[in-house]
């Protein structure tokens, strides 16, 4: 795949998908996040790849969609393009395979937003979450004031898209944001192992596992409850359930099938 402002790459059952304009802080311009849709479907439909990896480089994950090539929209243009095209900024939230998205830097904006919609977020200790679309005129566009608000809370998610106020990685961490901290020069290893950690797993129940998290979001919990059930029977007659439970009776690794 050649792409011209994100990198790829395959770290064995890993897809490493690199945010990749310097210049700009890796400002989420309507290339990158069509180069970036491009990518994660390439990802999701090679079967040899069991989980994703966005990262960003050290200084920012993404500071934000493009301001400069944004400001001029009109309305009739914002709304008739849904911004900058067709479903391309919710794309990772369709994605079956878990992403995940280890962030340093600046995370502002899109960027923010991007991060929340992927499955979790390893966070370097350099790493900076807010929403300060309110201080350049405009409101997140992508989900912040929805997603931000389940993750740590209204008053936390009011303060910042009101004020545009950054979150440190400590802060992220304490509420609830992202799942851990790492030092920044770890990060992208450290993601790629819990990655291929994931990725050498049964696959089905991979995403058995991801879907079920994500009914959280969407139903009640009697219902997400039921959801879950339903899916845990069905691992059952999975011969990856036989071989994990037949392994563990056994004393010895699993040799999952389906991965
Ligand atoms: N867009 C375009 N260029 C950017 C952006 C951006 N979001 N962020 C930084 N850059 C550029 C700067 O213009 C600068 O370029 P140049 O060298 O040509 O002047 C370069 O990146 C470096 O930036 P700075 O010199 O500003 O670096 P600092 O270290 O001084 O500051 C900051 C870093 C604090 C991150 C600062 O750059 C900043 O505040 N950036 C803007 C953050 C922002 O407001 N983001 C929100 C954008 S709006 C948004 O994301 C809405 C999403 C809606 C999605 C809707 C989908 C349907």
């Amino acid at each position: 795949m050649a792409f011209e402002t994100i990198l790829t790459e395959t770290r064995g059952p890993v897809g490493l998908i690199t945010l990749n304009r310097p210049k700009a802080l890796n400002a989420l311009s309507k290339q990158l996040v069509t180069e970036l849709a491009a990518a994660l479907d390439a990802f999701e439909t090679d079967d040899a790849i069991g989980c994703i990896v966005i990262t960003g480089s050290e200084r920012a994950f993404a500071a934000g969609a493009d301001i400069k090539e944004m400001k001029d929209k009109t309305f009739v243009e914002a709304f008739l393009q849904n911004f900058i095209g067709p479903n391309d900024w919710e794309r990772v939230t369709h994605t079956r395979k878990p992403v995940i998205a280890a962030v340093a830097g600046y995370a502002l904006g899109g960027g923010c937003e991007l991060a929340m919609m992927c499955d979790f977020i390893l966070a370097g200790d350099n790493a900076r979450f807010g929403q300060p679309e309110i201080t350049i005129g405009t409101i997140p566009g992508s989900g912040g004031t929805q997603r931000l608000t389940r993750f740590v809370g209204k008053s936390k998610a009011m303060e910042m898209c009101l004020t545009g106020r950054q979150m440190d990685a400590a802060e992220a961490e304490r509420a609830g944001l992202v799942s851990r901290i790492i030092p920044v020069a770890d990060l992208v290893e450290e993601a790629v192992k819990v990655a291929t950690q994931i990725a050498n797993l049964s696959r089905p129940v991979v995403l058995m596992a991801k879907e079920a998290v994500n009914r959280a979001y969407e139903t009640t919990l009697a219902e997400g409850v039921k959801f879950e059930r339903r899916l845990f029977h069905s691992s059952f007659a999975l011969e990856d359930q036989k071989e994990g439970m037949n392994a563990f009776a056994e004393k010895r690794p699993p040799n999952f099938k389906h991965r």
